[in-house]
């Protein structure tokens, strides 16, 4: 190699570097991108390319360096530079007007303050240090004083910058707080119930525990987002207010949610908002547990200063909490398709604004040691993000010594198997390989949507079939007659057919669906569609050695190991015989060759005559690309059917190309 080789790579690497960081910002920051996604990835491969050929020019701040950092043993201690502080709380109009007026009085004055209203994040804080503009470090709180130096996992989340862009200062501190929105945390809980594993209790411990992993691997998979508030040491002139803080902030690339952030020109104002912003609450993507009061002027905080552990010039005030009190009667177990064993508790009906509660998840054995609750206990129930409410405090004051242990259960309340938990693991699982309640749960599993989607047989059909032990494993299904159909209740000629056909029809399902529909642990449908494009077959995936799935991107070792185990099970294998022996053996629908639809956007509209719109969603991701239900910049094609409305006008008003029905089939015909 010339050294006139390596001076172009290295300034195509610089060049390439800053466009990411760029669109990154835009995309993150700004929730404005200016190129699609397929545009991304295509500069970040040329980038990847270039530094496996030139591996020096690897810096930790690439755009390449989000992920694959060596797990960590433990985080080191860090020491903040300046104590990171809490905040008072306040918690109605009065303890505003208190603390309005202790600040005037403080700094002798009568006139009006000016106050920044933001919402108060639930997540976890952090401070983020950069020297001459690069991210060297990530920490979170701890004590204020002393926190845990947590860089790795701080480096994978995609809205904080690892270089900063225009004037930025050469030493910066930025505090923030790191959450998920509520739509990645159910989305999130939901995937871990298909998948038997234990759910989290709200946004913040699911946000806390992904940033205490070890492996930041696992935190790079979690969808957690920043936003910035505040700041410790800057160097330079810094601005003069409060918002000028947070816009410059915006300006140098780091995340603020600046929408909702508010200026008040008095006391009064702040409480309005107050007012406005609970009845917003409802309405955000993320959770809010009340809003922050600043002083907005910088001069004026200064001169305020802070108590032991908090400023003068800011206050949470919080909201209520959406809690009430009541008794938990019973606890029931639930079995999972895993054998997980989860506590569910049944509690005694209760209203928490608006919705009636009457059973709490319980999460696992940990957690009920952590709550030291117990039977006909009065408990605190919370309404906190997900679905299901969770319990999050014992009246203890209310107990009358009748209360009954909530014991972990040695054996399965279904097959009375006995039961283990593993090293490491807050679920207790049943080994039964014949408890029925696996199986009915997997059954379940494989017969719902996404996965062999077999319309009419539902719960109440695979109850009954495994009470008629007409079922004794999931291929069972396609062995059923007629005959044996009609000793269900209420089953008619044409239910019977119906469902026969159903069945049959199942068969022809995509591999994706069928590797989804064995309900390996770990795997979901979005692991099961990665699996289905990469091995094309289910031979060849049951065939995989573990080197080969751990060069998948997505792939760690605990889902190498689930799959491996599971394609080793001696069951499993005849299983597995028996599905190919029936004629179930579906091939990947992905191309062999060409895949430039890969990360295109495509969006259906209007009524569609030659092809549902799930086959036409189901065409464009075999071939790499991606539907979505709406239109915005990011959109490359909207194939437009007859009657198409609102989303036909948003792609004409953006320039989006729209195709008809026979143009899509004929572009996805070139690209086969
Ligand atoms: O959103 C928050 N949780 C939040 C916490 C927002 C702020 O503006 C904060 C904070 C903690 C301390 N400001 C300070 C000074």
């Amino acid at each position: 190699m010339t050294s006139d080789q390596y001076d172009k790579a290295q300034r195509e690497h610089h060049s390439l570097a800053q466009q990411l960081h760029y669109h990154n910002y835009l995309y993150h920051a700004l929730d404005q991108p200016e190129i699609t996604d397929a545009e991304y990835d295509r500069l970040m491969q040329r980038l990847l390319t270039l530094e496996e050929q030139f591996p020096e020019l690897i810096t930790p701040d690439s755009p390449t360096q989000r992920v694959g950092s060596a797990p960590l043993s433990s985080f080191p201690a860090v020491t903040h530079a300046s104590p990171m502080l809490s905040l008072e709380n306040a918690f109605n109009e009065s303890d505003l007007h208190n603390f309005d007026t202790r600040i005037k009085r403080f700094l002798s004055r009568s006139e009006d303050l000016e106050y920044i209203c933001e919402p108060k994040l639930d997540g976890v804080a952090v401070a983020l240090t950069y020297q001459q503009g690069k991210l060297i470090r990530g920490a979170t709180r701890g004590d204020g004083t002393t926190g845990e130096d947590i860089t790795q996992n701080i480096r994978t989340i995609g809205a904080i910058p690892l270089q900063l862009q225009d004037d930025y200062p050469e030493q910066l501190e930025v505090r923030g707080e790191i959450y998920m929105e509520l739509k990645g945390f159910r989305k999130l809980n939901q995937q871990r119930r298909e998948e038997g594993e234990p759910t989290f209790a709200n946004p913040r411990n699911l946000t806390a525990g992904s940033l205490r992993q070890l492996d930041a691997k696992l935190t790079a998979t979690r969808p957690l987002t920043i936003s910035c508030y505040g700041s410790g040491h800057i160097s330079g002139a810094t601005p003069e207010t409060h918002m000028q803080l947070l816009e410059a902030f915006r300006n140098w690339g780091l995340k603020v949610n600046l929408e909702t952030v508010h200026i008040a020109k008095n006391i009064d104002e702040v409480i309005s908002r107050y007012k406005e912003l609970q009845n917003l609450r409802d309405q955000l993507p993320y959770e809010i547990d009340g809003m922050v009061v600043k002083i907005n002027s910088r001069a004026l905080q200064r001169e305020l200063g802070e108590k032991s552990r908090t400023p003068r010039w800011a206050i949470a005030c919080k909201f209520p909490a959406r809690q009430e009190q009541t008794v938990l009667e019973s606890v029931r177990l639930q079995v999972g398709r895993t054998g997980a064993i989860t506590p569910v508790a049944n509690l005694r009906p209760v209203n928490v604004s608006g919705v009636t509660v009457s059973s709490a998840s319980l999460h696992n054995w940990d957690e009920i040691a952590r709550l030291d609750v117990m039977i006909g206990d009065t408990v605190v129930v919370e309404r906190a993000g997900d679905v299901i409410p969770d319990i999050v405090q014992v009246v203890k004051e209310k107990r009358t010594g009748n209360e009954q242990p909530i014991p972990e259960p040695t054996h399965c309340p279904i097959c009375h198997s006995p039961v283990t938990r593993e090293k490491g693991e807050v679920i207790p699982r049943c080994q039964g390989i014949n408890c029925p309640a696996k199986l009915k749960e997997s059954l379940k599993h494989f017969c719902s949507r996404g996965a062999m989607d077999i319309e009419g047989l539902g719960d109440r059909l695979i109850d009954q079939l495994l009470r008629l032990k007409l079922v004794n494993s999931l291929s069972d299904i396609y062995h059923l007659t007629r005959e044996e159909l009609f000793q269900f209740d209420r089953m008619g000629d044409k239910l019977a057919d119906n469902l026969l056909q159903a069945i049959a029809a199942s068969k022809q399902r995509p591999l994706e669906n069928f590797i989804f529909a064995l309900g390996i642990r770990h795997v979901g449908s979005h692991l099961a569609k990665v699996l289905a494009r990469q091995f094309g077959s289910l031979e060849a995936l049951a065939a995989a050695k573990s080197e080969d799935l751990l060069s998948i991107h997505e792939i760690g070792p605990q889902v190498s190991e689930s799959l491996i185990r599971f394609f080793n099970d001696e069951n499993n294998k005849k299983l597995i015989e028996e599905f190919i022996r029936l004629g179930i053996n579906p091939k990947s629908t992905e191309p062999i060759t060409g895949n430039s639809l890969q990360g295109k956007i495509f969006v259906f509209t209007g009524a569609l005559k030659q092809f549902s719109r799930k086959e036409g969603e189901a065409l464009v991701e075999a071939q790499g690309g991606r539907a979505s239900g709406s239109v915005s910049k990011k959109t490359d094609y909207v194939v437009a059917g007859s009657g198409a409305g609102s989303k036909l006008t948003k792609a004409e008003q953006l320039g989006i190309k729209v195709l008809s029905e026979s143009d899509f089939l004929e572009l996805i015909k070139e690209e086969l």
